[in-house]
C-alpha cells in the first residue's frame, strides 16, 4: 500500500526529524512521542517509520513491525509505571482518526470508561 514517506504526511515528517516531537523511545522500526493533545496523563504515540495510513494495512504488509508498535506500547507503559493503560488504534474518519500514518495511542494515568465514547 505504500511504505515509503510520504511528502504531505506530518508523522513521516517526525519520523525525519522535520517537525520536532518530544520523543519519548526509539527502535529501528519505530518511534514514540508525547502527543501534542494529551487526553490523558501518559498519552504517547507509537508510530512506524515506514509509512502506511492505518494499522490493519501496517499489519498486512509489515507484520513484524506491527508486533513492534505493541511491544513498544508495552515498553512505553512499563517507563512511565502505568499498572492500567489503554492502546487504540482510530481507524478512520468516522472514529476520529486525522493523520493518516498508522500509530497506537498509548493513555493511562487517570480511570477511563468503557466503552469508550
Ligand atoms: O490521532 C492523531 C493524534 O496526533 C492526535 O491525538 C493529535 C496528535 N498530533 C497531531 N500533531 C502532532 C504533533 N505535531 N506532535 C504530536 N502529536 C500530534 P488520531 O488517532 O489520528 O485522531
Amino acid at each position: 500500500m505504500s511504505g515509503e514517506p510520504q511528502n504531505d504526511c506530518l508523522f513521516c515528517k517526525i519520523v525525519e526529524g522535520h517537525i520536532p516531537a518530544t520523543i519519548v523511545r526509539e527502535t529501528d522500526t519505530t518511534v514514540a512521542f508525547r502527543d501534542i493533545n494529551p487526553q490523558a496523563p501518559t498519552h504517547v504515540l507509537v508510530i512506524p517509520r515506514v509509512h502506511y495510513p492505518d494499522a490493519a494495512s501496517l499489519a498486512a504488509a509489515e507484520p513484524t513491525i506491527a508486533a513492534d508498535i505493541l511491544r513498544e506500547a508495552g515498553e512505553v507503559a512499563a517507563e512511565e509505571k502505568l499498572e492500567s493503560y489503554r492502546v487504540v488504534f482510530n481507524t478512520g474518519t468516522g472514529v476520529g482518526q486525522t493523520v493518516f500514518h498508522a500509530h497506537a495511542h498509548v493513555m493511562g494515568g487517570r480511570g477511563m470508561h468503557w466503552p469508550p465514547g
